[in-house]
């Protein structure tokens, strides 16, 4: 059977438990505590040289990193598809992912960095500010990108299941998205109703 390492709380790893839920794919969840760096002892890093997660291991093939995972997914269990099937497509679907986790999810991460584990008077408002700022502005290219379809490459996709793992921080971390983006408003309702998003939250 496929195991994920994994961590409940890590966005990258809900982005790999969406992707298999999505494909039907039974798995393995192999938590491994980040908190008590679990990620970074001799055995963990034999499987993820980096020491990070999420990584895959199916049938003693082992891979690493969200992107790459999700792409070996779809190559090996190609149905139900994820990726649009014409190259333009498949490459607005790796822009629009690469756009998720070089961007929107770093900001993210700068406001959980200043949130975890500090009492409210050691936080620096100023930094979690920006990156609130910075998110309004991303959802707004969001919007644009989103004019006339439902998903960012027209069907669902990667790319979706890529910034799905971000939306139960949106009301943690209290960021408000204008109402005027309503293509992302209609979206982002879309991809809670699927099942995935509820079956992929730990
Ligand atoms: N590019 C990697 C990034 C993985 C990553 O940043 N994982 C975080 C959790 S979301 C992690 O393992 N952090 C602990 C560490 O770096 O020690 C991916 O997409 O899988």
């Amino acid at each position: 059977m496929i195991k994920l390492y994994h961590s409940p709380a890590s966005t990258n790893s809900r982005k790999v438990r969406i992707a298999l839920i999505e494909k039907g794919l039974e798995f393995e969840r192999v938590p491994i505590d980040l908190g008590k760096k679990e990620q970074k002892t001799p055995e963990y890093l034999k499987i993820h040289p980096f020491g990070q997660v999420p990584a895959l291991d199916d049938e003693g093939f082992v891979v690493y990193d969200s992107t790459v995972i999700n792409e070996y997914l779809e190559d090996e269990y190609p149905y139900p598809p994820l990726m649009p099937k014409d190259s333009d497509g498949r490459a607005r679907a790796r822009l629009m992912e690469d756009f998720r986790d070089n961007h929107f999810n770093i900001a993210f991460i700068r406001i959980f960095r200043e949130m975890r584990g500090k009492p409210e008077n050691e936080r620096d408002p100023k930094a979690i500010d920006a990156a609130k700022a910075e998110i309004a502005n991303y959802f707004e290219r969001l919007d644009r990108e989103l004019q006339g379809k439902e998903y960012l490459a027209g069907e669902f996709s990667l790319a979706d299941i890529a910034f799905m793992a971000n939306l139960d921080l949106i009301e943690k971390f209290d960021i408000q998205i204008d109402p005027k983006n309503k293509n992302v408003l209609a979206w982002i309702a879309r991809l809670k109703a699927r099942p995935s998003f509820a079956a992929s939250a730990q």
